[in-house]
């Protein structure tokens, strides 16, 4: 089975397909052809998530499965939150405004989310679910692996940012991933793939 991934993120669908791949779903998420960037002007996760999943439909009209994901920092009233990949020009230039922002602030509580809709070749909503993985914010950034945040992102009930964790390591805890198996639960359970 095939699934357009409503996105133009190859981090993404690098994460989902090894997921998917680790987990032995006959399934793979491929990305929409051409320029991919609708207008995401929802409020919350959820409805930006929408947003992409239909926009990917109008182009495909096949299942489509969007990701709407970003990191929340309680001490900052839950920011960048859905603005996490706009919230400055590169991803380097996020992560120091983020590290400025928290300068002096001792509460780091922070977690990531992913808001996953999945829509079937009819345009309707099929599914959806969000995933949360909680951690805090470091004080500087470390390691290599990941995107986005993950250098100063530290998780729950370790000593290391999702950075420091190898793809596997991640693909274990992270939001997209919790997210991600609910999709596949479903997908299974509904036997979707078998009349594809
Ligand atoms: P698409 O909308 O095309 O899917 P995008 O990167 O713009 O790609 P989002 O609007 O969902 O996607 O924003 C997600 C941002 O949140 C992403 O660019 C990262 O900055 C951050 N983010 C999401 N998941 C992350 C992860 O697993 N690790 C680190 N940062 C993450």
């Amino acid at each position: 089975m095939k699934i357009v991934l409503a996105s133009s993120n190859a981090h993404k669908v690098k994460e989902i397909n090894e997921i998917v791949e680790k987990l032995g779903y006959n399934i793979e998420f491929i990305l929409p052809e051409g320029d991919f960037d609708p207008v995401e002007d929802g409020n919350t996760f959820e409805d930006n998530s929408l947003i992409k999943a239909k926009a990917a439909w109008e182009l495909t009209h096949t299942w489509c499965l969007a990701d709407d994901s970003g990191l929340c920092i309680k001490a900052l009233d839950n920011r960048p939150g859905i603005f996490s990949a706009r919230y400055a020009e590169t991803p380097q230039k996020r992560i120091e405004k983020v590290l400025n922002e928290m300068k002096n602030i001792n509460s780091r509580e922070a977690f990531f989310a992913c808001a996953m809709t999945l829509i079937n070749p009819n345009g309707k909503v099929e599914f959806s679910y969000k995933g949360i993985c909680e951690g805090k914010i470091a004080f500087e950034a470390k390691g290599e692996h990941g995107f986005g945040y993950d250098p100063i992102f530290v998780v729950k009930n370790t000593n290391k940012t999702m950075a420091e964790l190898n793809d596997d390591e991640k693909n274990e805890i992270s939001h997209r991933s919790i997210a991600l198996k609910k999709v596949l639960s479903y997908i299974s359970e509904a036997h979707l793939a078998e009349n594809e």
